[in-house]
């Protein structure tokens, strides 16, 4: 795009009134912003399939090694804004908003956030996305179109009701549904063996139940300035547009449900986070997940190739935890079934081209299905996983002869479950953690068992985040304050922020990074009480009056008892308490601000979300501390709300339990757009601090991930001496019990709950799991520390920009880098020039091409 902002703005301008005319028969005046939000990105979306189409076209061409992502989650947030970040054509959309007389942001905001994940492992996911198209890496990304995604959180009285998330209410100009590329994913029905060429048996299945999956393709658009930009294809599969998926027979009989089953099938993402559910929906959308993928990677690598000699060479597979695993038995079914390929070249290739990241070290959230269940819906791919794990446990006997505990443990099948960890490390060449210290803890505890097995497979590649959206998109005063004193290389080569570290000692730029916070907290304030205006919420208790010069605490992440927001809720209260029984505190004005989502049928964190209202509803109205405290609770938290959110940030809470937290990536959200880090040594702030060094990471308090454990094994833990010996935590702790905060008999019930979770004894066990009341005092002491240095601005904000400056390894750029290294063997491959300029001309004659002039 190498004309002036201000002609490309010209054609864009006639662009969207000619789709504004042709696609809605409406003149530009007369279009609401809805409907003008559809037309621009109609109108910029055909930049977009020009590069869209060069890109499939040159790896093709170039035969090129192509890293396929299955994932069950996605959380892209909004395209359009991010599309124009990325072709940075910011100023283009300026002038054509001025032109057509539009306010951006009233055009973004039209587009529905597509929350197709739940939290951390979704959003890394689209982080990935964007870092592959951005450094041209050839890739694609498998998903499942879910009708309705993440639920819409509505907090009524403090409690949080899930109502739908009807997404794809009105079109989606991002999507392309490709009727084409359907495929058909088969369930049930009874398995007949037979034989393949080299005698291996193979199964037929009879009157299987056939689903249709029809896919519908995303673009995801790299971050180029010169429109070289690489596009990554994120297949989305869906069977609700599939009629055929109707069983009529079944409905004439009366079994409604069964009836619509199989159309229903990709309605719904299943909304938790940590509780492996074992449902049946959910197994029939892992396995529709895998098998349309499958088919699709292997047809048009047939399509290319023929023979199968090479597919190892040319095809690899990530796996998103283990949700997709399946992906192995049925890859191993297919080669040996369909393309004729021997059982054990078959089993070399699967785990050849498959790798597995694991997210998570909780035992609850370790999927294992029941063996019935996968029997009955997936007779051949049980078959396979029979077969598999049989060879992998007769290996095992001739290895460690005698060590039946080990085959036990170790075994994909046992006491009537399918562990698909098992599976996914058994069938995969590699199983990656997703920092340093979750690899140590899948290595040495986990995994023990496989790591001794496969001493090399087990490796650390540490999460990153996209510094396009959350940087660059999310706080354009902060990437321009940056930009100004270090060039633009940071967009694209994240390394270079570190060139920000001599600026951190410069007055002049400590000021102006604090005037940006302030904007940042300005916006975040408007933006509230706006979003209050709208709903015809007053400011009263709910929702408090926000001081810019308060410190701007903030606790965003799904609500788990892991995650610990009720420690942060905990000191909340006490400070208060101390607020209330010494007026001439020395304490620093404070908002604390949490918001995320409660897994649905996850009742403690729904409590903590409830009486976090309770207390906000006491504290936010009470006049006897001035203002001194507040909590707000950003409602229906999600990627849009992030956005606005993470720029306004003066604290990042990063509280889990040490060895918990996986690794994280709000903490470097948070971190790159100048937050100071509150943290336990868990996950990924370990080598964020390690990054920044001690000294500038003031805010570490907690037990260690080794002292937790110490405790558990020793089973030493005492809360009850704790409570005993700190009168502040006694006395925050009552206030769960004594109606302080509650005012009717749930919100009571709801504080006694949490009460006993932490202060109760469970089965002659100390109830409180997450060691809460153990960190809690030095919890207190460090949120001192950061209002001691929240009074000195210019050492805060030259903390702040070293921290910044610090970050630059945290960027999903070196992520993939590293995935691309040590998993996938990749090289990017940029879209070819003339194969470029081909299409452009091609698209350039047809565009011309008016039926009347
Ligand atoms: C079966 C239900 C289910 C669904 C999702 C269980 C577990 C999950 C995810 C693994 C949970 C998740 O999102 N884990 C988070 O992944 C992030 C990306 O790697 C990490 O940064 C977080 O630490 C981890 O909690």
């Amino acid at each position: 795009m190498n004309m002036d902002a201000e002609t490309q703005a010209e054609i864009l301008t006639l662009k969207t009134k000619h789709y504004l005319i042709t696609m809605m028969g409406l003149a530009a005046d007369e279009a609401s912003d809805e409907e003008f939000y559809r037309a621009l990105s109609y109108a910029l979306r055909e930049e977009i399939m020009i590069n869209w189409l060069a890109c499939t076209r040159t790896h093709r061409e170039n035969y090129a090694r192509t890293v396929n992502y299955l994932s069950m989650e996605y959380l892209p947030g909004r395209i359009l804004s991010n599309n124009i970040t990325n072709l940075a054509a910011d100023e283009i959309i300026r002038i054509v908003m001025q032109k057509m007389n539009r306010r951006a942001q009233n055009i973004i905001n039209r587009e529905a956030d597509p929350g197709l994940g739940n939290g951390g492992l979704g959003r890394l996911a689209s982080c990935f996305l964007d870092s592959l198209a951005t450094l041209h890496y050839p890739a694609r990304a498998y998903g499942l179109r879910y009708q309705y995604g993440i639920f819409e959180q509505q907090i009524r009285d403090g409690v949080q009701i899930e109502a739908p998330d009807c997404w794809l209410l009105s079109e989606n100009p991002w999507e392309f549904r490709r009727d084409l590329r359907r495929v058909i994913v088969k369930y049930c029905g009874t398995t007949e063996a037979s034989t393949n060429i080299q005698g291996d048996e193979v199964m037929d299945l009879k009157n299987a139940e056939e689903v249709y999956a029809l896919p519908f393709d995303i673009p995801i658009v790299g971050y180029n300035k010169e429109g070289q930009f690489s596009v990554v294809t994120l297949r989305l599969w869906s069977t609700k547009e599939s009629p055929r998926n109707f069983k009529l027979q079944s409905y004439n009989a009366g079994r409604l449900d069964q009836a619509a089953e199989n159309t229903l099938l990709t309605d719904v993402l299943y909304p938790n986070d940590v509780h492996d559910v074992g449902k049946r929906i959910r197994l029939k959308q892992e396995f529709l997940l895998v098998s349309a993928s499958l088919q699709d990677i292997t047809s048009s690598y047939t399509k290319r190739y023929g023979h199968f000699h090479s597919f190892a060479d040319k095809v690899c597979i990530q796996i998103n935890d283990t949700h997709p695993s399946l992906v192995i038995p049925e890859l191993i079914r297919m080669l040996t079934k369909q393309y004729d390929i021997p059982w054990k070249t078959a089993l070399d290739m699967a785990q050849a081209v498959t790798g597995y990241t694991n997210h998570t070290v909780m035992r609850e959230a370790l999927e294992e299905w029941d063996q019935d269940l996968m029997k009955y819906l997936l007779p051949r791919q049980f078959h396979i996983i029979e077969r598999l794990n049989q060879d992998f446990c007769n290996t095992l006997r001739t290895r460690y002869p005698n060590d039946e505990g080990l085959i036990r443990r170790t075994s994909i099948l046992e006491d009537g479950k399918v562990r698909m960890a098992n599976l996914a490390i058994i069938g995969s060449h590699k199983v990656n953690g997703v920092a340093e210290l979750h690899t140590a803890i899948l290595k040495n505890i986990v995994f023990k068992d496989f790591n001794e097995i496969y001493p090399d497979k087990f490796i650390a590649i540490t999460n990153g985040v996209t510094q396009r959206r959350w940087l660059l998109h999310c706080n354009p005063e902060l990437s321009r304050f940056i930009t100004k004193r270090i060039g633009e290389g940071w967009i694209t080569d994240f390394p270079q922020i570190a060139k920000l570290l001599p600026y951190a000692e410069d007055p002049e730029s400590q000021k102006a990074f604090m005037d940006i916070k302030k904007k940042n907290k300005m916006r975040l304030i408007e933006s509230v009480a706006q979003e209050n205006r709208l709903e015809g919420k007053d400011s009263n208790s709910a929702f408090p009056l926000l001081d810019v010069n308060s410190i701007f605490d903030v606790h965003i992440k799904r609500m788990h008892e892991y995650k610990r927001q009720l420690l942060n809720l905990l000191h909340a209260i006490a400070l208060y308490q101390e607020l209330l029984q010494n007026p001439n505190h020395s304490r620093v004005k404070r908002t604390i601000i949490f918001g995320g989502k409660a897994a649905a049928g996850y009742e403690v964190a729904k409590n903590v979300i409830r009486f976090i209202h309770c207390v906000a509803r006491k504290i936010n109205r009470d006049p006897n501390i001035n203002g001194m405290l507040k909590i707000l609770y950003i409602e229906n938290y999600n990627i849009s709300k992030a956005e606005l959110i993470i720029p306004a940030a003066d604290v990042s809470q990063q509280i889990s339990v040490a060895g918990m937290e996986a690794s994280g990536t709000g903490n470097m959200k948070l971190a790159i757009n100048g937050a100071l880090t509150v943290g336990t040594d868990d996950g990924a702030n370990i080598e964020m601090r390690m990054a920044v060094g001690d000294t500038e990471w003031p805010f570490l308090f907690g037990a260690t991930a080794e002292e937790v454990m110490g405790m558990r094994i020793a089973n030493s833990y005492d809360p009850e001496k704790l409570i005993e010996k700190d009168v502040r935590l006694k006395n925050a702790l009552n206030a769960l019990l004594d109606r302080t905060f509650a005012l009717n008999e749930s919100e009571h019930h709801a504080g006694c709950g949490l009460y006993d979770r932490l202060a109760g004894m469970h089965d002659g066990f100390p109830a409180d799991h997450y060691f809460v009341l153990n960190d809690f005092a030095s919890f207190y002491e460090v949120q001192k520390k950061v209002e001691h240095l929240y009074t000195e601005p210019s050492l805060w904000a030259r903390t702040a920009l070293i921290n910044i400056s610090s970050m630059g390894s945290f960027s999903s750029d070196v992520t993939i880098e590293n995935y691309c290294k040590k998993i996938w063997d990749l090289q990017p491959m940029p879209i070819d020039p003339v194969i470029l300029q081909q299409i452009r001309y091609e698209y350039s004659m047809l565009d011309v091409c008016r039926v009347y002039r």
